[in-house]
């Protein structure tokens, strides 16, 4: 095995009070004895119970819960028709001798599970114990953009551990990943990437189809249902059609018939997601439909086996001519989309990036959230940091996640913050949730960086409650990964916790993004995407930068939000500071809240971002002694490699502006 277990390392605690307890476990119903998933609870606890505290569990299952002697020791895992229990929740509760594990389902159970080794490994006591705990998002589902060569599509950690030359891949890894994700409260998974290139448009025939059963076999142990990416060309490359016109007939019964098949093959799956009309891939457009048209054909084929069609809203003209002032690929998704509300059936659920762009370490929240009223949608946001440092840096991203959730969209008076229009609270809708572009890859730590996995692991863990804050997601992650040692755990989350900040500080400025090298999106690029075709300009010249995207006078963007944030974003005075530029062309003597000029203020945060950078490597290197030799080198390595991608940002924006604007750092700094 040539991987580590990440969070579920199990690490031993030798004077744990509460051992006695965990010494037996009883599984109650007839149900739960038949249940693959029970199966896996129970060995998850067992395998849990022997290494992190040396008890060998023994198991003993009761068909009925009358059976049950309430005088017996021990952890009892029960399924009960509870109503105040989503069917994913789960309670766990002390009642003398006995910590009870119930749900409704076996899901549940799993997850009542791994939560209580969750505690545990932090060594909590499980004295009194009382808790109730349902998922927030029903959907919780990891978007892997792996490709079938064993490549990863912006992947940071190696290669693909579900392809490899043209083959589906199954292996150890296929279960510990299963694992990982239900550790989490993961329930879904899209196994493949959305560009669907070459073979992957024949993962949904018989030339993979078994091998892909195997595989959805293993997760649906672990409460995972499998989803595919699929190509929405895919009657015309491997159905002989000459059209993929979705209202064609022949084209729909292609659809039917392939879709049977796959549910033959594999009963639980889950659906497909799809990427039409975006950055050259086919879509319904060509043949003058809708989305909505694209999109309901597939539901419609999907429906008889309650599948699920997810349809990605990241469409934008990326042939823009770069003079062109008026075009915004920001009003995109919004633009779009917006018409559609209400036209899509109720399998389909839109999927939106966090924000109009792309995955920059700073957009203002996507308009479409609070646009849309009569649709099903899911948040994407991307664990893999293609612009956020490429796992070299470390980017903590929960912060980031944090705010987008409680972004509060004014779609509704009460309750339309995104987590509430995502966990389908604002519309009574359950078809929504929170996907991630994961950022695991077969390198030995899975992800690249080892403490990108905070990343990871902060997504179920958010996915599942929305409530929690990013420190307790650092601090239950910390802890489970490396170590108990309180100066361990505050000082990885300390540094976890400045990350997002420092990162933002030496990369572009105040919202405005890009910046970076074109095509891998790694290090500085001023100019990179300045005179391309892709809507991502910066328009910095002698005076000043930035977008104008107000209603008055720029693409009109502002305009798409709700009020009041329409109006707040459409002034520079009430915007926020940090969108300052994403919004407005700004002079570079404009004075910021701070009192100083916006070029003063790029380079003083550049210079900072580099010292803070320098300060994290010290906060690490007082942790050498505490630290498992392998993780402590590892992680010194990434340090060394982003402070100086650290250095090359600062002196290319520094030295740029300084160019551009001819003025001096107050505090004669060196700048080139
Ligand atoms: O961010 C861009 C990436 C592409 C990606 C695309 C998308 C999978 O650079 O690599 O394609 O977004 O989200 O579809």
């Amino acid at each position: 095995m040539n991987y580590n277990k990440c969070w579920l390392n199990y690490n031993l605690i030798e004077d744990y009070s509460d051992k006695e307890i965990l010494s037996n476990i009883t599984v109650c119903g007839k149900d739960a004895k038949e249940s693959l998933i029970v199966d896996n609870a129970v060995n998850e606890l067992k395998d849990a119970f022997r290494k992190i505290l040396n008890i060998n569990a023994s198991c003993s299952y009761l068909k009925n819960e009358k059976e049950y002697d309430e005088a017996n020791l021990g952890v009892i895992l029960k399924l009960r028709d509870n109503q105040e229990l989503h069917s994913e929740g789960y309670l766990i509760k002390q009642i003398d001798k006995g910590l009870h594990i119930e749900a409704r389902t076996d899901k549940g159970l799993l997850y009542g599970s791994f939560d209580l080794i969750r505690r545990i490994s932090q060594g909590e006591t499980l004295d009194g114990l009382n808790l109730m705990e349902n998922p927030k998002n029903n959907i919780r589902i990891f978007n892997h953009w792996d490709n079938m060569d064993g490549s990863i599509e912006r992947g940071y950690s190696g290669n693909s551990f579900f392809f490899e030359n043209d083959q589906v891949l199954i292996n150890e890894r296929t279960r510990d990943y299963a694992r990982l994700a239900a550790s989490i409260g993961i329930n879904a998974t899209v196994i493949n990437n959305v560009n669907v290139l070459e073979a992957a448009t024949d993962l949904i025939t018989d030339r993979y189809l078994n091998k892909l059963a195997e595989m959805s076999d293993i997760f649906e142990g672990y409460g995972i249902k499998m989803y595919l990416s699929a190509n929405f060309a895919a009657p015309i490359e491997i159905g002989g059609l000459p059209v993929s016109d979705p209202l064609d007939k022949d084209v729909i019964l292609w659809w039917e018939k392939c879709i049977k098949n796959v549910y033959d093959k594999i009963p639980g799956f889950g659906g497909f997601l799809i990427k039409a009309d975006s950055e050259g891939r086919p879509g319904p457009f060509t043949y003058g439909r809708t989305h909505a048209d694209g999109a309901n054909m597939l539901a419609k084929a999907l429906k008889p086996y309650e599948g699920i069609l997810i349809w990605r809203c990241f469409v934008y003209n990326c042939l823009q001519d770069w003079r062109d002032y008026k075009t915004d690929r920001a009003r995109s998704a919004y633009d779009n989309f917006i018409d559609l509300d209400g036209k899509f059936d109720d399998n389909v659920i839109l999927q939106i990036k966090n924000g109009p762009m792309d995955f920059q370490v700073r957009e203002p929240v996507s308009p479409l959230f609070g646009g849309l009223k009569k649709t099903n949608m899911i948040l994407e946001v991307q664990a893999a940091q293609e612009y956020t440092g490429q796992q070299k840096d470390l980017c903590y991203l929960i912060p980031m996640w944090k705010e987008i959730l409680d972004f509060e969209t004014h779609a509704k008076k009460d309750g339309s913050t995104i987590a509430d229009i995502v966990s389908g609270r604002t519309y009574d809708q359950d078809k929504c949730g929170i996907a991630t572009v994961t950022n695991t890859g077969n390198d030995y730590n899975w992800t690249g960086h080892d403490l990108a996995a905070a990343n990871l692991y902060g997504f179920g863990r958010l996915a599942w409650d929305t409530g929690l804050s990013a420190i307790q997601i650092a601090r239950e992650w910390v802890t489970q990964t490396f170590s108990r040692d309180e100066k361990v755990v505050s000082t990885v989350c300390e540094i976890l916790m400045k990350s997002w900040p420092t990162y933002e500080k030496y990369t572009s400025p105040l919202g405005i993004g890009w910046m970076v090298n074109p095509n891998h999106h790694y290090g500085p690029n001023i100019d990179g995407y300045e005179y391309d075709r892709w809507g991502t300009y910066h328009r910095a010249d002698r005076n000043g930068l930035g977008v104008d995207r107000t209603v008055k006078s720029g693409t009109g963007y502002a305009g798409q939000y709700n009020e009041p944030l329409a109006s707040m974003y459409e002034d520079k005075e009430t915007c926020p500071e940090e969108l300052l530029l994403f919004f407005h062309y700004i002079k570079y003597d404009y004075k910021l809240k701070s009192g100083k000029t916006l070029i003063q203020h790029i380079y003083d945060t550049h210079f900072e971002g580099v010292e803070e950078v320098e300060d994290m490597i010290e906060k690490w290197k007082g942790l050498k002694e505490l630290l498992a030799e392998d993780v402590y080198e590892r992680v010194s390595m990434r340090f060394s490699m982003q402070l100086s991608n650290a250095k090359e940002w600062r002196d290319r924006v520094n030295t740029y502006f300084y160019r551009k604007s001819g003025v001096e750092d107050e505090h004669g700094r060196k700048i080139y």
